[in-house]
């Protein structure tokens, strides 16, 4: 068996401290830290999502993966963090009010800040007006949100809109992501972009703050 299919099963299993140990040696074999998130940890987080939609494995069950999936990611984060990059942009970035599903926005922040973007990572369920005030008083170049459930990714268009009339003192982009989240969702609320993986933010982040 490979070390991704492993360190997958470990966070199935929800082991946390195998997934670590698993993490670590693979790192040492010099296996790439991209390859790692995408076909191990992330490839593990999927089988979960299957389990639970088919309702086979029940909440506690799901919680315990995403805390092995969290004890990976720990270790991962210093290899895609460089700390010498010159910041090419402040990213203030959340999951919607309502919603507490952290593990992909948590991703998307960490690629963001390993190619080099300043993140203000606000965590989950964050209420409306915090993104707007935290936009203006970070004076942040992109707002980026996440959402999971399907109930409250509309709060995401009133962020839009309150960003919009909240005459912040220069001009900031938007960008949103998750799993029920679509492109044309993005264009109807008024969003500059959307992205449906973590490297796919990193490029459109990138994009967006081109000019
Ligand atoms: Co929840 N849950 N959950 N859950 N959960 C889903 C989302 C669900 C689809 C499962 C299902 O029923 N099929 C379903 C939503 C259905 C819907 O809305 N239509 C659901 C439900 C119903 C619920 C509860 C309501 C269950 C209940 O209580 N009865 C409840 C809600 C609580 C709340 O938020 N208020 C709930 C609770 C939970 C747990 C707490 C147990 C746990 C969350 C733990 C945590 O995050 N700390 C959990 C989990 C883990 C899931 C599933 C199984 C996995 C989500 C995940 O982490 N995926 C999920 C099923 C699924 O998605 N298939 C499910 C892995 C992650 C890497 O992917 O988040 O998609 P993802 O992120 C990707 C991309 O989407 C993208 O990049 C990431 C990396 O590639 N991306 C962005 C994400 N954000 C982005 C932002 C960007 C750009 C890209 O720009 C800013």
């Amino acid at each position: 068996m490979s070390l991704f299919t492993e360190i997958a099963e470990s966070v199935v299993n929800g082991e946390d401290t195998l997934t670590r140990e698993l993490m670590e040696k693979a790192l040492a074999e010099g296996l790439p830290s991209a390859e790692l998130l995408e076909n191990g940890l992330v490839a593990g987080m999927s089988v979960v999502g299957q389990r639970f939609k088919n309702n086979e494995i029940f909440i506690p069950e799901v919680l315990v993966s995403a805390r092995a999936m969290k004890a990976g990611m720990e270790i991962l984060r210093p290899h895609l963090v460089q700390d010498d990059l010159q910041s090419r942009g402040k990213v203030v970035m959340g999951t919607i009010q309502g919603d507490l599903h952290d593990i992909g926005k948590n991703i998307v922040a960490m690629l963001l800040e390993g190619a080099g973007f300043e993140v203000i990572d606000l965590g989950a369920d964050v209420k409306i007006e915090r993104f707007v005030e935290a936009a203006k008083t970070e004076e942040a170049d992109l707002v980026g949100m996440s959402a999971l459930l399907t109930t409250t990714m509309i709060n995401m268009k009133t962020v839009i809109e309150d960003l919009k009339k909240a005459g912040l003192s220069k001009p900031v982009k938007t960008m949103i992501g998750g799993a029920p989240v679509t492109r044309d969702y993005a264009d109807r609320i008024g969003a500059d972009g959307y992205a449906s993986d973590a490297s796919q933010a990193v490029d459109l982040a990138l994009q967006l703050l081109k000019n």
